[in-house]
């Protein structure tokens, strides 16, 4: 089992725009064990490739309770989102910090699955807000980039205090 170890925000790799995964690979495969051996262990419902600092467009998700219902998603596109809604989020790039952040409550995407083909997929509730939380960190944002400058500034320094009493 391969656990590779999280980019925590405010790191700026956080904000690399990942690029295209030109061939779906047997390493392209090792690399999604990896990260989703990675997700459930952490524990969490998602993780980008960015967050383990490899720049390339791969995803991985769970949100199921009973940690079978893996979907891989390879360089994603949204095709439609619709509604909106509020909902709490967290990152396990920001630990310990869950926020409001109002997204599309529905959405259709396009993605490569671990065998390089086509799907697509219409998702709600906390699978699409999960699908924009992750295609976000591909593009270099965080969550945290929804809420106000305020709000960022009073994370980042809450941030710098647990990691000042964690050492
Ligand atoms: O991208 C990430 O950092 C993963 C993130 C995904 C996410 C959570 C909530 C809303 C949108 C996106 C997480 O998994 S945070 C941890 C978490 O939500 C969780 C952890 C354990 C059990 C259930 C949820
Ligand atoms: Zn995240």
């Amino acid at each position: 089992m391969a656990l590779l170890p999280i980019i925590k925000y405010p790191d700026p790799r956080l904000h690399k725009v990942a690029k295209p995964v030109a061939a779906v690979t047997q390493q392209t495969r090792k690399l999604i064990k990896d990260m989703s051996e990675t997700m459930y262990a952490a524990p969490g419902i998602g993780l980008a490739a960015t967050q383990i600092d490899v720049h390339e467009q791969i995803v991985v998700i769970d949100v199921s309770e009973t940690h079978d219902e893996l979907r891989v998603f390879i360089n994603p596109v949204i095709l439609e989102l619709d509604g909106v809604e509020e909902s709490e989020e967290g990152c396990l790039s920001v630990p310990g910090i869950y926020e409001t952040v109002k997204r599309a409550n529905r959405v259709k995407v396009q993605a490569l699955n671990e065998n390089g083909e086509t799907f697509q997929l219409e998702a709600d509730g906390l699978l699409a807000v999960c699908i924009q939380h992750e295609i976000d960190h591909l593009q270099g944002k965080v969550f945290v980039e929804h809420l106000s400058h305020l709000k960022q500034t009073r994370i980042r320094a809450k941030l710098k205090k647990q990691r000042r009493e964690t050492l």
